[in-house]
């Protein structure tokens, strides 16, 4: 959702830039498996043939076309750090956990509830410090005659 999200901000239209192929997780298709062994979703395949299988690379490479809307552009490097952490956080442990909550007959042996425990904690932290840390860096004008810049002006 989120690569799709990105390519959608760059303004990249499925059917005009992109073509979109939804798969079924359930019987692979052997065109993604040979593009991507790995078998997960979402996978771009780029013009040069380069294989981009993880939804972060995606992302970046959508707004390394066009990010009009500021989502990478204009951020400082504290405030990418940041946004970094968070998502090597909902990624890694939250995602863990949050599976195996999920999905306790894919995983025999763990205590569901105890991984809903672990997932809640981090957000719980979240919430208390909700005020700090990312302060959106404004969007820029691009109406004829307007004054105010983008992120660094
Ligand atoms: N780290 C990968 C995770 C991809 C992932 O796990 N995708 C899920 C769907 S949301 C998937 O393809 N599951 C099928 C499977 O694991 O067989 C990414 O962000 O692209």
């Amino acid at each position: 959702m989120r690569a799709r999200l990105a390519l959608a901000a760059a303004g990249l239209q499925p059917g005009r830039d992109v073509a979109l192929r939804e798969v079924a997780l359930k019987a692979k298709p052997p065109e993604l498996l040979q593009c991507s062994p790995k078998g997960t979703v979402p996978v771009l395949v780029l013009p040069d043939g380069a294989v981009l299988e993880e939804s972060l690379a995606i992302m970046r490479w959508a707004l390394a076309q066009a990010d009009p809307q500021g989502w990478l552009a204009g951020w400082s490097a504290a405030d990418r750090e940041v946004m970094d952490a968070l998502i090597a956080e909902n990624d890694g442990p939250f995602k863990h956990h949050l599976d195996r909550f999920k999905y306790p007959d894919r995983y025999p042996g763990e205590t569901s509830a105890e991984h809903r425990r672990a997932a809640l904690a981090p957000a719980a932290s979240l919430r208390a410090d909700h005020d700090a840390p990312l302060k959106p860096p404004p969007v820029p004008c691009t109406s004829p005659g307007c004054s105010a810049g983008g992120p660094s002006g």
